[in-house]
């Protein structure tokens, strides 16, 4: 089925989201707005998606994406003067409260109470006002202030997504509303996008049961009885009466393709994500993706090392770009495989015979080499971004001659 048919289909056979008209509307004033200011707008997207097994979902399949790197890019977009949408699966991260959400830093664990804390009694009446501990106010002032500002100049649009379905029906609303931004508007794709769903036919109303329900329970008006399409192994029955479950995913239509052919505005700048584990496969399907949709960027990164290196694919030189934060400057993390910082790279070099370089002892900033250093702090998108802003500003440059 060519792209526009399956796209078609795709939109025809399922219901919108209920806050699609809301969200729309939301976007139009978003967008009015800083188109008549001729300021530029990034689309950020962020955090996973989710893929129902129900229709009146009990159970859903997810990734693990928190939304870091799309919280902490808005950000540094803010900072750059963009104005930011920020679509995003909802209760990820969202910028500036990013700092003091979940449970690695609690906004609790940053507060006191003003007087000598009493000790805790709730009778007490002889509070003192709350306030933040002295060793963070400098840091949460500046947090705070930047928010603010966002807020008050209306550069920051919350939209909420939790289905790869309400993911693929607003980003279409989203791409089609910024048109009026022309070459002003910039897609910048981190979200951790779900390959697989379930087809609306063939997936069960009710909540997918572990055993056997009498006859007259069942519900024979489904289209397709839940029992008969995710649940295996009737030959060989456990004691117990409870089933495997045998879930049947189809592919998710190539989004990517339809917003660069003809949801998103002419002269936009596209910017997608390609994530691996593989580092022997990360350039290759990060060029693989690059050349199939003929977009602008693919920034590639690896799941073991994506808050210390990613790098840039263009379509035209350098064509492989890596950005790295320098050793001393790498923030630690758990999940985190520092040894694996630079194999991708190494593994690509080895592949066309040029000697690997060893990029993990180097903490000299590097420009026009390919490799570009930290000019300021350690998170990895306060050097993505100013430097895809340069890329964004140059496309513009030539559609505007
Ligand atoms: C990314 O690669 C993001 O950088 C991460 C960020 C999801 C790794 P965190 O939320 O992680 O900061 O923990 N996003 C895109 C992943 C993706 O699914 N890309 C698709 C693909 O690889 C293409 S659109 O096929």
């Amino acid at each position: 089925m060519a792209h526009a048919d399956s796209e078609s289909a795709y939109f025809n056979n399922y219901p919108p989201p209920k806050a699609l008209p809301k969200h729309e509307s939301l976007a139009k004033s978003f967008i009015d707005y800083h188109v008549e200011s001729n300021r530029r707008v990034v689309l950020v997207t962020s955090g996973g998606t989710t893929v129902p097994l129900e229709n009146q979902t009990v159970r859903f399949i997810d990734n693990f994406s928190a939304g870091t790197r799309g919280a902490t890019s808005a950000e540094y977009f803010l900072q750059e003067g963009y104005a930011v949408i920020f679509f995003h699966r909802q209760y990820s991260l969202l910028p500036y409260s990013r700092h003091y959400s979940h449970s690695t830093n609690c906004f609790l664990d940053f507060m006191d109470e003003a007087s000598p804390t009493p000790l805790y009694n709730s009778n007490n009446s002889d509070h003192g006002p709350i306030k933040v501990r002295n060793k963070y106010q400098d840091e949460m002032r500046d947090v705070l202030r930047k928010y603010r500002y966002a807020k008050q100049n209306n550069r920051l649009l919350l939209i909420p997504y939790t289905t790869v379905s309400e993911y693929l029906f607003e980003l279409r609303m989203l791409a089609k509303c910024m048109k009026p931004l022309g070459p002003n508007a910039l897609f910048y794709l981190a979200a951790a996008v779900s390959d697989f769903f379930i087809p609306r036919d063939r997936m069960a109303e009710h909540k997918i049961q572990s055993s056997e329900i009498p006859k007259e329970f069942s519900n024979n008006d489904e289209a397709v009885g839940a029992e008969d399409i995710y649940t295996g192994g009737f030959e060989q029955k456990q004691a117990t009466s409870s089933k495997k479950l045998v879930v049947n995913l189809d592919p998710v239509p190539k989004f990517l393709q339809q917003l660069v052919d003809g949801w998103s505005p002419e002269g936009s700048m596209i910017v997608s994500f390609k994530l691996e584990t593989d580092p022997n496969i990360l350039v290759y399907k990060a060029q693989t993706a690059l050349k199939r949709y003929a977009h602008h960027l693919v920034i590639g990164n690896l799941l073991s090392t994506r808050k210390w290196e990613v790098v840039f694919v263009t379509p035209d030189a350098p064509y492989e770009r890596w950005i790295r934060v320098p050793k001393s400057r790498r923030s630690k993390s758990i999940s985190g495989v520092e040894d694996q910082v630079g194999l991708a790279e190494a593994a690509k070099r080895a592949g066309s015979q040029i000697a690997p370089s060893t990029p993990e002892d180097d903490d000299t900033p590097k420009e026009g080499d390919g490799h570009i250093g930290a000019r300021e702090g350690s998170e990895i998108e306060s050097l993505i971004i100013p430097e895809l802003v340069k890329l964004h500003t140059n496309m513009i440059v030539k559609f505007n001659q």
